[in-house]
C-alpha cells in the first residue's frame, strides 16, 4: 500500500468513526406515542386511522393505537395505560368534548406532552394540552350554510331543512350546527324544523331520515348531516320513501370523503364540506418536536373546503380519501 493510500484509508476510517459514534446515540430510544382513537364510525375516521398508521411507520414512531368503541370511559382508562407504559407522547381525539380535566392532569403531572387531534375539549385550562391539530368546525358549519344562502336565490318560498347532528356533546356537532346556524341567518326562509343526532354513522343517518320523512314528509326541502356518512345513509331513506335526493331534497354534508364524491357523481349528493383528515404526518412529527423538548404552535388547523356536485367527477382522480 503507497504511503497515499494509506493516508486515505486513515482519513476513511476516521471519518466512518465520527459519524457512527453519534449515530449510535440517536439510534438508541425509538419514539412511543400513545393514540387514543375514538372508533370506526365513518368512513372519515377510517381514513384518519390510516394515516396515524401510516405516518408513524414512515417516522420511524411506535404507535400504540387504542380504539375506544365510541365510549369516553375506554379513552380514559387507555390514556391511564398510557401514563403506566410511560410513553413519549399521547395522542388523544376526544369523543366528547367534556369531562377531561382529571386524566388530563394526570397526563401533565407525569409530564408526557399531550396532543389533541381533530376534535378538541371544553377544559379552561390550556396547559392541559401541548397544542390542538384540529379544524374550524363553525367555518365548516358555516361554508355549509352559505352554501344553502346561495343556492336559497334560485328557489321559491320557504325552504325546510332537517339536520342530523353528530355525536352529542362532540366538537364537531356543536360546531357545524353553531356556524351553520349563524350563515343560514342571512336568509330568513331557511328555517330548521327538525334536528337530531345520527351519530355520524350511515346506519343511524338512515334510521333518523326515515323517522324525518315519516313526520314532514314533502315539507322537507333540504337535509343538512354533519358528516358524508349520514348524508349517505339519508340518500338511501329518501329514495325508499320515493323521493329523489339532490332534487326534491337537497342534500348537504361534511367531510369531502370518497363516498361522498361517488354520490355526488350520481346526481345524489348537492355538496360537501372537506374535513381532510390525513393528519398523520402533522401529527408525528409535532410528537417528535414534543419528544425532544420543543415547543411547537399552540393549534394547528387542518385543510377545508366546498365541493360542489359539479365539480366532483374532475376532482374524483385526485382524491386522497
Ligand atoms: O366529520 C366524522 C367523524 O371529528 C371531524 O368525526 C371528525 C368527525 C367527522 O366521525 O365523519
Amino acid at each position: 500500500m503507497t504511503n497515499n493510500r494509506r493516508t486515505l484509508l486513515a482519513t476513511l476510517l476516521a471519518a466512518s468513526f465520527a459519524v457512527a459514534a453519534p449515530m449510535s446515540a440517536f439510534a438508541q430510544k425509538k419514539i412511543v406515542v400513545g393514540f387514543s382513537q375514538i372508533g370506526a364510525e365513518s368512513e372519515w375516521r377510517t381514513a384518519n386511522t390510516n394515516s396515524m398508521k401510516t405516518a408513524a411507520a414512515a417516522a420511524g414512531i411506535e404507535l400504540k393505537f387504542s380504539d375506544a368503541q365510541q365510549k369516553q370511559e375506554n379513552q380514559i382508562k387507555a390514556l391511564r395505560s398510557f401514563i403506566a407504559q410511560k410513553v413519549d407522547v399521547i395522542a388523544l381525539t376526544p369523543v366528547v368534548e367534556s369531562g377531561w380535566d382529571t386524566v388530563l392532569k394526570e397526563i401533565k403531572d407525569a409530564k408526557i406532552p399531550l396532543i389533541l387531534m381533530d376534535r378538541s375539549v371544553d377544559s379552561k385550562d390550556t396547559s392541559l394540552y401541548a397544542t390542538h391539530i384540529g379544524f374550524d368546525f363553525v367555518k365548516e358549519g358555516e361554508m355549509a350554510g352559505q352554501w344553502l344562502v346561495e343556492k336559497a336565490k334560485t328557489m321559491k318560498g320557504d325552504i325546510n331543512v332537517v339536520e342530523l347532528q353528530g355525536t352529542v356533546g362532540s366538537a364537531p356537532a356543536i360546531d357545524r350546527k353553531k356556524g351553520f346556524e349563524a350563515a343560514i341567518k342571512a336568509e330568513p326562509r331557511i328555517k330548521i324544523i327538525r334536528s337530531q343526532t345520527g351519530d355520524f354513522t350511515r346506519a343511524k343517518g338512515k334510521e333518523v331520515m326515515e323517522a324525518f320523512l315519516k313526520a314532514e314528509g314533502k315539507k322537507i326541502n333540504v337535509l343538512y348531516a354533519h358528516n358524508d356518512d349520514m348524508g349517505i345513509g339519508a340518500i338511501q331513506a329518501i329514495e325508499e320513501a320515493g323521493l329523489k335526493p339532490a332534487k326534491d331534497i337537497l342534500v348537504i354534508s361534511v367531510d369531502g370523503v370518497k363516498g361522498a364524491f361517488e354520490a355526488m357523481i350520481a346526481g345524489k349528493l348537492n355538496v360537501t364540506v372537506e374535513c381532510s383528515p390525513l393528519l398523520g404526518p402533522l401529527v408525528m412529527s409535532t410528537a417528535k418536536d414534543l419528544a425532544a423538548g420543543k415547543t411547537v404552535p399552540r393549534s394547528l388547523i387542518g385543510k377545508d373546503g366546498v365541493y360542489p356536485m359539479e365539480t366532483a367527477a374532475k376532482e374524483f382522480p385526485s382524491r386522497q380519501y
